[in-house]
């Protein structure tokens, strides 16, 4: 377990996902199951429709005791008091957030070419997503794919947690881990499954029985 981030099972959550049923429910399961940290993702959403998503969360993550990221509008993050917020390259820099009174306590930015590394945004990020790992239908405006390896060159070159997303599944979530990865975050896994409760619980089994080799 990553003292800076002790969260391993990161749900990143949308509602066009949720393939079978209602997201709130897939959130509820997902938590009972053994998710660590969600984080709402939606994408083409009014600032109303998003704010009202995100309390409607909020409320059950509070419940839960689990910390609530929000992607991309940190203008939602901070209406809702989210613990976190994740941005990409073409979001809100990390330092900007920073400057805001009030802003989320904790960021997360997205690392899709290595070139970021070398960048003075990291001095104001507290996670990066290693964006995709592995290919997958679930975002496809993607850039690099890291693969393990990459997960295993970005561990030498950075103190940061990465947490891994794209294409994990229960079948490479040990592989990730090993090569790295602080955390998995997953979509599909669970906002696909009809059952997120198991589909989460099966994930963090993998993490313990993994935490217990490496
Ligand atoms: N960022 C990089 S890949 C991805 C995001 C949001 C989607 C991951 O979805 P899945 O279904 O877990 O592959
Ligand atoms: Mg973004």
């Amino acid at each position: 377990m990553n003292n800076a981030f002790p969260y391993p099972l990161y749900l990143v959550l949308s509602e066009k996902d949720c393939t079978h049923l209602h997201w709130l429910e897939v959130a509820e399961q997902a938590i009972k199951g053994g998710v660590d940290i969600v984080q709402l993702r939606e994408k083409n959403c009014s600032f109303d429709a998003y704010l009202r998503k995100a309390k409607q969360l909020k409320e059950l993550t509070d419940a839960h005791n689990i910390p609530l990221i929000i992607n991309d509008a940190v203008d939602v993050a901070m209406e809702v008091q989210s613990w976190g917020i994740h941005v990409g390259r073409s979001d809100m820099r990390p330092s900007e957030i920073t400057q805001l009174p009030g802003h989320p306590v904790h960021i997360g930015w997205s690392l899709e070419v290595i070139e970021q590394l070398d960048s003075n945004e990291l001095k104001f990020v507290h996670h990066l997503g290693v964006s995709p790992v592995f290919s997958t239908p679930t975002k496809t405006n993607t850039i690099t794919e890291w693969g393990l390896n990459g997960i295993r060159q970005l561990k030498e070159q950075t103190s940061i947690p990465l947490i891994a997303i794209g294409g994990i599944h229960s079948h490479n979530a040990k592989a990730v881990l090993e090569a790295g990865a602080d955390s998995l975050a997953v979509v599909s896994a669970i906002c696909g499954s009809k059952a997120p409760l198991e589909a989460a619980y099966q994930l963090k089994q993998i993490i313990h029985d993994t935490q217990q080799t490496v």
